[in-house]
């Protein structure tokens, strides 16, 4: 039991013959794909459960970002100002639309993009901010507003981490122009493969309709050039049975995330993020720093942990902008905060299944 592998995450999947009962009428219809019965169940759903007005479901988080932003029709070579912080993804999504990423430094205490250094990356060229509420901490959506509508930018939020957080009693999902969520299987909530934009207004709707159905209208008419992202019945069906029990997923990691808390609060040299009084997180991931005054590195604090069979990440290790495939490419800002942060993260195992003896014997390791 002692030496059994515990990866970072595991994915919730609801009981076998919940979802083997509620695939089998696609064995009548045999409409498996393309915006079918279940697609339409799920974004019905998914606007009430994240508090939102309009839902573009995707066939993973990716397209949702990269789509979203190319449905703005940003001007090639245009700037975005966005975190390195984060997955590759946020990034891959702007410079795949032919936009050039302008990196902002994070705050220490949440990991969040600073928004005291947004207005001093502010140029003509500026068309959008793409912020990432990482790990599920919320970014200071109010100053971020402010900047954005002064200097007439969208706001897109990568909230890949974010399904089911509240801010000040609202969806996360809310705030901004769009804000794209991931139903990857290592989510709190997923759909095996699976994501979505959210916002409010039916141009935006009908945009992305556009943009992951190759722009296909009816039978007869292609109406503009677009890509396939769509979601699967087989997908939407896993995120209705998931829905049902992602509550009480979340309920049981708050538990797991006090426990953790509880037993590293003391330990000499690791610190935890700040979170937001106001916000209710989903609990997603449990990301602790190793400071110097920890008697290990980072590194070998994730080495140890490995050699017991405890497989912890360093999300997000090396910044996105460090990334081999953007060597030269775009202008080293200073990101003093963005790289120690990187340095210093792993995130340990959280999930549904996880249980207290399992949070000991990590919390044992860290201890020493
Ligand atoms: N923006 C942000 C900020 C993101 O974090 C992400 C995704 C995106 C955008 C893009 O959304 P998607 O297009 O992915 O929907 C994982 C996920 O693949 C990725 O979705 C996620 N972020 C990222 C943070 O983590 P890896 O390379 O670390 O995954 P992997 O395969 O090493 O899996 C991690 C652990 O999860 C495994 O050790 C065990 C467990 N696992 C994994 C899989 C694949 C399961 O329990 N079941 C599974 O099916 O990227």
């Amino acid at each position: 039991m002692d030496n059994q592998k515990i990866f970072v995450t595991r994915s919730s999947m609801p009981p076998y013959e919940e979802y083997i009962e509620a695939i089998k009428p696609l064995w009548d219809s045999h409409w498996i794909t393309n915006m079918g019965q279940y697609h339409q169940e799920l974004e019905q759903k998914l606007k009430d459960y994240l508090d939102v007005q309009q839902i573009s479901l995707m066939v993973n988080g990716h397209m949702a970002l990269e789509l979203t932003i190319q449905a703005m029709g940003f001007p090639k070579g245009a700037e975005v100002i966005t975190t390195p912080f984060t997955f590759i993804s946020t990034t891959h999504a702007i410079v795949r639309n032919h936009l050039k990423p302008v990196f902002c430094d994070v705050k220490p205490s949440d990991g969040t993009i600073d928004e005291t250094k947004l207005e001093g990356l502010i140029t003509e060229r500026t068309v959008a901010v793409v912020p990432v509420h990482v790990y599920g901490n919320v970014c200071n959506v109010e100053e971020i507003e402010r900047i954005a509508d002064k200097y007439n930018l969208k706001v897109i939020y990568d909230a890949a981490h974010a399904f089911g957080v509240t801010y000040k009693g609202k969806g996360i999902g809310s705030y901004g122009d769009a804000s794209v969520f991931s139903f990857h299987a290592t989510k709190v909530f997923n759909t095996i493969e699976g994501g979505a934009a959210v916002f409010s207004g039916q141009w935006l709707y009908d945009k992305l309709y556009n943009l992951k159905n190759f722009g296909i209208r009816n039978e007869e008419l292609v109406s503009e050039v677009g890509a396939n992202a769509k979601m699967n019945e087989f997908c939407a069906i896993m995120g209705l049975c998931n829905l049902i029990h992602v509550g009480e997923a979340i309920g049981h990691r708050k538990a797991l995330a006090r426990e953790y808390e509880e037993r590293l609060k003391d330990v000499h040299g690791i610190r935890m993020f700040e979170k937001k009084t106001d916000a209710e997180s989903n609990y997603g991931y449990f990301p602790i720093l190793v400071e110097e005054e920890y008697p290990l590195s980072r590194d070998g604090l994730y080495e140890r942990m490995k050699k017991k069979g405890i497989y912890v990440r360093k999300y997000f290790y090396p910044l996105t902008a460090d990334q081999r495939c953007f060597e030269n490419r775009f202008e080293r800002t200073k990101l003093d905060c963005a790289r120690e942060l990187a340095e210093k993260v792993l995130v340990l195992p959280l999930y549904e299944s996880l249980s207290i003896q399992e949070i000991k014997r990590s919390t044992e390791i860290i201890e020493g």
